[in-house]
């Protein structure tokens, strides 16, 4: 391979890469990204979708936390979106997408995202690239092993980070050890529309239920979650959690769980969580609250989990395309642990256990065992594969990606990272059917990477060619929040399904107005509805009267726009409130409540013409005592 001049002079001191790595990452202008990445925004609560090789930033998808930008959490549209069974929650900390799955393969439908504090999943449509539905998880407390998908999305499965009283309730901190316990959800995902429902809970011990993959191939119809704190440490978890040699990770029959809940063998626990869905057809969301949930307790459901003895607090657990390897990512662990399934299972019907945790079988460690990849670095957190044969580990202390043999355990190459990376992602990767070529590295660190920007950097991504023997390093690039994972998916499997605007003749909003004959000003009482149209280049109504202080307004503003990329915003002087940001076809209502008299501007605030400018409108604003009549009108009408 051609390698240019390794350095200098004019290059800064991190840029020892070969002349042809720009060619590499180079889209030119006007051309498209061979891949999406879909990007957790971590504590932003978002979720950005980035175009790859380039980097380039393509949109930022509002999930757990209000958008101004879009008016997302803002509009009443929207509102019922970030309601929970603690009211409505404006953040959250989103950390792992996971592209939907046919047949173990991305499928380009759906991605979901986890918000770890107040437990939530939510869905984004790939059509639309709006979140779609959030249902939150009960009797949870940190939802971390969450959203992985099962080979068919069958299932989203939802992991209880922190140990909580089941169900909720007042007791002493001092009393977590037996008492506090671990929820493991599984929630249903509709084969059509998507629609996600908590279909049961498996009752753990009170452990720490980091991370989570689910079977493939030959381990379909399996989930393995990692477990910390096995010693159930309630303060000082640095040292506390620490003390055992190995935890578990917990290996759930889900199949087996479906035959007992056919059976009959669970519980229903009172339960409140809400179930937030965004009707495309009506463009409203809508919140209800749900008030049980199945419960099966391993104890009394033989079959339904085993313990692997893991050694030392293993993060990630991620399943090779095969489905034979379980790879623990002990991270205290001088060495990499692989499972094998087929041993699994052979040790299950040998009944080859080390005693038992809480009526749960554990299993003999070197009965499962398939390999060892023996010190491979510092800090092993998170796995993934090329499809080829190899997998790929991030170490965290070390700050360096390890690639490695499945099979042999060898270690082939290694390359650092800038600096401790967590996740990797390679589109695919956690897949049956790895797309290969690239690995991303999702680094926590970034110090002396980019242009300083004062005490907080953003954090780094760095782009790896994979397809060679030796991993190369191609682009930096800054992410938004905190890149807690990422999802990757040829464009081609997202772009055709891809939405240009809402067709206004399917708009079923109980406030759309569909054509700018029918714009209207409505009183009931002290509530004022605003029902108004947007098309290039006004606003209709544009001249409004009869308003006044201390009324309730609603301006529900209806796109007529049908064409692609033609939104239109709005935004009236004084509001409490973001903006709206209405796409073509689509009805979205802004809540005003006008304090003070006089006459106030309001204005499209997204440039959508040359006379985008003069897009704008007044609305008069009169004493609360006055009698000045509704009125309504654009130009001479
Ligand atoms: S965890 S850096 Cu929140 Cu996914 Cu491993
Ligand atoms: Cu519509 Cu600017």
């Amino acid at each position: 391979m051609f390698t240019g001049c390794k350095q200098s002079s004019q290059t800064s001191n991190n840029s020892a890469l070969s002349s042809d790595v720009a060619s590499k990452v180079y889209v030119a202008p006007g051309e498209y990204d061979e891949f999406y990445a879909f990007v957790s925004g971590g504590f932003s609560g978002q979720l950005s979708v980035y175009g790859l090789p380039s980097g380039r930033l393509l949109k930022v998808i509002p999930v757990f936390s209000q958008d101004a930008e879009k008016g997302y959490g803002y509009n009443e549209e929207t509102i019922p979106m970030l309601n929970t069974s603690f009211g409505f929650i404006p953040w959250d900390d989103a950390h792992h997408p996971e592209l939907s799955q046919t047949d173990g393969e991305t499928d380009g439908r759906w991605v979901f995202i986890n918000g770890n504090n107040t437990p939530r999943i939510a869905r984004i449509d790939l059509s639309t690239f709006e979140t779609a539905e959030i249902i939150e998880i009960p009797n949870s407390g940190g939802n971390h092993s969450s959203p992985f998908t099962t080979e068919n999305t069958e299932y989203v499965v939802a992991g209880t980070r922190f140990a909580v009283p089941y169900p909720q309730k007042d007791m002493s901190i001092k009393e977590y050890k037996g008492n506090f316990k671990g929820a493991l959800t599984f929630i249903d995902v509709e084969k059509e529309s998507g629609h996600m429902e908590v279909a049961f809970q498996v009752l753990m011990p009170g452990f720490n239920y980091d991370l989570a993959h689910s079977g493939k191939g030959k381990s379909h119809g399996w989930t393995f979650f990692t477990t910390y704190n096995t010693e159930e440490s309630n303060t000082l978890l640095e040292v506390g959690a620490s003390q055992n040699d190995k935890d578990y990770i917990a290996a759930i029959n889900w199949k087996k769980a479906e035959e007992y809940i056919a059976e009959g063998k669970f519980k229903t626990i009172p339960a409140n969580y809400a179930h937030n869905i965004y009707d495309e057809k009506t463009h409203v969301a809508t919140s209800e609250m749900k008030k049980e949930v199945r419960v099966l307790d391993p104890a009394e459901c033989p079959g339904l989990v085993y313990f692997l003895p893991t050694p030392k607090s293993p993060h990630g657990v991620d399943v090779d395309p095969t489905g034979e390897y379980i790879v623990g990512n002990g991270k205290l662990s001088a060495d990499l642990t692989v499972h094998s399934f087929t041993k699994v299972l052979q040790a299950i019907e040998n009944k080859s256990f080390d005693g038992e945790a809480y009526g749960i079988p554990i299993l003999k460690m070197d009965e499962i065992v398939a390999g060892i990849v023996e010190q491979p670095g510092l800090g092993p957190l998170h796995t993934e594969f090329d499809g080829k044969g190899n997998a790929y580990t991030t170490f965290f202390i070390s700050s360096e990606v390890v690639k490695w043999k499945v099979g042999t355990w060898e270690v082939i190459d290694r390359i650092p990272s800038y600096y401790s990376v967590g996740h990797l992602m390679i589109p695919g990767g956690d897949s049956k059917k790895p797309e290969g070529k690239y690995l991303v590295a999702l680094n926590k660190i970034t110090k002396d990477r980019y242009l300083p920007t004062g005490p907080e950097l953003n954090h780094s991504a760095q782009l790896y060619d994979i397809s060679g023997d030796k991993m190369e390093l191609l682009l930096d690039f800054p992410t938004i929040g905190e890149p807690h994972y990422a999802q990757g998916i040829s464009a081609g499997k997202v772009m055709s399904k891809s939405k240009k605007f809402y067709p206004i003749d399917e708009n079923e909003h109980p406030h759309a107005t569909k054509s700018e004959s029918d714009v209207k000003v409505v009183r009931e009482g002290n509530i004022v509805r605003i029902y108004m149209t947007a098309i290039r280049s006004h606003l209709n109504p544009d001249n409004i009267e009869g308003v006044k202080v201390g009324d309730k307004v609603y301006f529900h503003l209806t796109n007529l726009e049908q064409d692609w990329d033609v939104p239109h915003g709005f935004s009236v002087m004084g509001a409490q409130n973001a903006e709206l940001l209405v796409m073509p076809g689509q009805t979205e209502t802004l809540y005003w409540e006008p304090k003070q008299e006089g006459v106030y501007p309001f204005y499209c605030t997204d440039f959508c013409s040359a006379l985008h400018q003069e897009m704008q409108g007044y609305v008069r604003v009169s004493p609360a005592n006055s009698d000045v009549p509704v009125k309504w009108a654009m130009g001479d009408d």
